[in-house]
């Protein structure tokens, strides 16, 4: 079995912002056209009002303060209430391998590599844009990678699974350099009309390189210790979009065909799994949680983070422990923990010990220990 390496890391950013402010300002307006357009039926009690939006109720619930979008004008229209995007030609690049591309011409040069010594693309996100080709074919022949690639949805733990994955594949010596990437233009599939769920994500794209020790050359090198990864059934996130709609007459637009969740169950339920999770992986490789440096957590909810932080180490989220880039990125689902990883780890020292951890629908929990070189 070869040692394994993470050697680079990259970040595509979207170019535009939307604040709180202006997100709760949109959709006001919208409940506004839609109550006025209602109103009669809601006199006769036939209907009901729907109700607006607050800043302090989404900074306070969840810790996030704004999102980037790649198309903002749409979102905000209160008569669309969605992203507005080109359909591209079948020989144009699509949306999401373009984003994709960016950052991992990051990772490469972080990694200190070319594309051509990349023999596989693991295109993990928890929305591909297509059915086929996969997404990750597109972006390997785009960059001038070899290999093969292939596309694997885990929702929000894709990357840490994805990152399984490679591992395996490069410690057996199938693979000698993975790149693996997260692509998540989440505003195409959040239910932006919706008061519960409205304010929860925003796009992102995230890759990161994987090789075998002996042949990496960056100064920035992160051996991987073990990972570990889990799932449990769960209606509680759920998107019902997909290729039998159309043979089941059912309506491509209805409410269930975009993310839905009952958030306060998942919050419930999904703490305790991930905070168990990574005890029992840390115990495998005789680590105490406490002997962690750093927790690179999914970035959902911040009461989330705190709580699973206090049950590991009583120590505090949004802190060297485990730091937060939620308020500014919102959920990127599956890029969050990479987010994490790849803005907050210059500082650690070689031997300290760090955990990127994910965890979201299915339910999936997925953690990587990784040690500073
Ligand atoms: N403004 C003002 N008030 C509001 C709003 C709002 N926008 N929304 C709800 N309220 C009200 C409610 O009506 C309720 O009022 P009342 O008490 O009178 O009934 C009150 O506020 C409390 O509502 P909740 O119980 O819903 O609020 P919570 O405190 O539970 O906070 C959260 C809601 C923030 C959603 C929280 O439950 C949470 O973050 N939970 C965890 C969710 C999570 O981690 N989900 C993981 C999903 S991500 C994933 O797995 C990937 C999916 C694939 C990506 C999809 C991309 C689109």
């Amino acid at each position: 079995m070869h040692s394994v390496v993470i050697s680079g890391t990259g970040l595509y950013q979207p170019p535009y912002t939307i604040s709180n402010a202006e997100l709760v300002q949109a959709f006001n307006a919208y409940v506004d056209l839609q109550n006025a357009e209602h109103a009669e039926a809601i006199a006769a009690g036939k209907r009901q009002p729907l109700v607006h939006s607050s800043v302090e109720f989404i900074e306070k619930a969840s810790g996030i303060k704004q999102r980037y979008v790649l198309e903002k004008d749409g979102v905000l229209d209160p008569t669309r209430m969605y992203p507005r995007f080109k359909e591209r030609p079948d020989d144009q690049i699509s949306l999401m391998a373009e984003i994709a591309v960016q950052a991992a011409q990051q990772a490469l040069a972080q990694a200190g590599k070319q594309a051509s010594d990349i023999d596989a693309v693991f295109c993990a996100s928890a929305n591909m844009q297509r059915a086929y080709p996969a997404m990750a074919v597109e972006i390997q022949q785009a960059l001038g990678a070899g290999g093969y690639g292939f596309d694997m949805n885990v929702a929000c733990s894709s990357a840490t699974f994805a990152l399984e994955q490679a591992y395996n594949a490069v410690r057996s010596g199938a693979s000698k350099c993975v790149l693996m990437i997260n692509p998540e233009i989440t505003s195409a599939h959040l239910e932006w009309r919706d008061r519960d769920c409205h304010f929860i994500f925003g796009d992102v794209c995230t890759a990161v390189i994987i090789e075998r020790a002996d042949l990496a050359t960056a100064k920035d090198q992160w051996e991987i210790v073990g990972t570990k990864l889990v799932t449990q059934f769960s209606n509680n996130i759920r998107n019902n979009f997909g290729f039998m709609n159309r043979a089941e007459d059912s309506d491509p637009l209805a409410r269930d065909k975009t993310f839905r969740q009952e958030g306060r169950k998942v919050f419930k339920e999904v703490v305790p799994i991930a905070a168990a999770h990574i005890e029992g992986h840390l115990a495998t490789v005789d680590v105490q949680p406490t002997g962690v440096r750093r927790f690179w957590l999914h970035q959902a909810n911040l009461g989330m983070n705190q709580l699973i932080i206090k049950k590991l180490v009583a120590g505090e989220a949004g802190s060297d422990v485990a730091p937060l880039i939620l308020d500014e990125f919102a959920n990127t689902a599956s890029a969050g923990s990479i987010i994490a990883f790849h803005r907050h780890r210059a500082d650690l020292v070689s031997g300290d010990l760090g955990v990127i951890c994910s965890f979201g629908a299915g339910y999936s929990v997925g953690s990587v220990i990784v040690k500073k070189k």
